[in-house]
Formats: structure tokens, sequence, C-alpha cells
């Protein structure tokens, strides 16, 4: 049996399914000027809307090879972040008409072609939740610590973001900002900080009308060192 070439990168927590054909990094795997682990964006193509607003849409962590401990964690970064920027419509899940059923009695009224007779309901949210209920434990890190963002967007026409942090400044792409691009649908970036302010600050969407309808959240820098392992 010959020996199969090593890839240069792999993935955690999905693996893909055909070993990469040639020797070499794995098409969605780290580039040359990335940092060791970059989020790659997973969502169902079955029914894009529907299955979308129904939670089929989520994040995987790939990184190079010897990227990461036994736990998972890449081995240059004390902590990791993952939030999904999306604007979802839940009228427009598939598991709404048993939802509808099991929990109001109700049946679904639609047209001639089908279509449910709801008014659209779109939510602005982050990691699916909105106007700061996101728990800003879900958010919290140490000070001192070096911690990895990874953000993304959502799939609709109105999921052009630019998340922005106050009371911090990460790396993207070598530069240093307080803002992300995710210009366009499914936009995918991974941002690195160092926690340095102590304190509870504003994390949230800078398109105003998405900020005035909910894409706000909290994140939380304790004012303690990094535990040791
Ligand atoms: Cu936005």
């Amino acid at each position: 049996m010959t020996a199969r070439p090593e890839p240069t990168n792999r993935t955690i927590r999905c693996r893909p399914a055909v070993p990469s054909p040639t020797p070499g990094p794995y098409p969605s795997g780290p580039g040359p000027g990335d940092p060791s682990t970059i989020l790659w964006a997973y969502h169902s193509h079955t029914h894009e809307w529907r299955d979308v607003n129904a939670g089929l849409i989520g994040p995987i962590i790939i990184g190079r090879r010897g990227a990461f401990g036994p736990d998972g964690t890449p081995h240059d970064v004390d902590r990791e972040f993952v939030t999904l920027f999306g604007v979802f419509d839940e009228n427009e899940s598939r598991y709404t008409p048993d939802n509808l059923r099991t929990y109001t009695g109700d049946t679904l009224r639609t047209n001639d072609r089908g279509q449910i007779l709801f008014p659209p309901a779109g939510m602005t949210t982050i990691n699916g939740l909105t106007f700061g209920t996101l728990p800003v434990e879900s958010l919290t890190m140490r000070l001192g610590e070096r911690v990895r963002w990874y953000l993304f967007g959502a799939t609709t026409a109105n999921d052009f973001h630019s998340p922005h942090w106050h009371g911090g400044t990460v790396l993207i792409d070598q530069k240093r900002t307080d803002l992300v691009n995710l210009a366009v649908p499914l936009m995918m970036v991974t941002a690195d900080m160092v926690a340095d302010a102590p304190g509870i600050w504003m994390f949230h969407c800078h398109v105003a009308e998405h900020m005035a309808s909910g894409m706000t959240s909290r994140f939380q820098i304790l004012d303690e060192a990094p535990s040791t392992p």
C-alpha cells in the first residue's frame, strides 16, 4: 500500500469525506497570509431560503496542520468566539407549519401557489439573538488573553454588516481596525484581538438600520489574568 501524502492543513469538527487528491493544503484551509485557523461557513442548499431560516447555517473552523492542541483549540490563542450576523425570518422556516399546529392549534393560511400568508418577520440578530439578549458570558475573556474572533454573515439581501467593537481593536490581514467588512452575504472573516481594556463593551453592527432593529450585543473583559493550564 502506498502512503497517502500528508496535507499541510487539516480540518477539525468536520473532516472532508474525500482526502485531498494532491499534496498541499486543503482548498478551504488558511492561505499564506492567514492566521493559523480560519472560519468556513456551512449552510444548506436543499431549499436555501427555508433551510437557512430554520437555522441550517453554522461555522467550521479549519487550521493548518499542527495548529491545534488536543482539545481542538489553536496553540496561538487563548480563546475563540464565533459570531453570525444574520437577518432571519422564522415564518419561512420548514418547522413553522409543525410549530403552529403543535403550539397554537392553528393551521397555515396559504395562497393558491402554496406560499404562507404571514407578514415578513425578519429579525436582525447576532448568533440568533437580538436587542442585547446574547448573554455577555458567551463573549467573555480575561485581561491579556489572545482572542480569535470568527465572524460571518447570513444569506439574505439585507445581510451586509459591519461588526464593530467598542473597547478593543483587532488585526485583520495585518491591519489594525475596530470594524469588520461583511459587505456581502456569507462573507467570512477571522480577526485577532488582545484583551487590554477591562469592562463591558458594546459589540454591534454599524449599519444604522440594523443597529436600531436589534443587531447589538456586549462583550466583557474581566480584570484578571488568564488562567494557567
Ligand atoms: Cu448589519
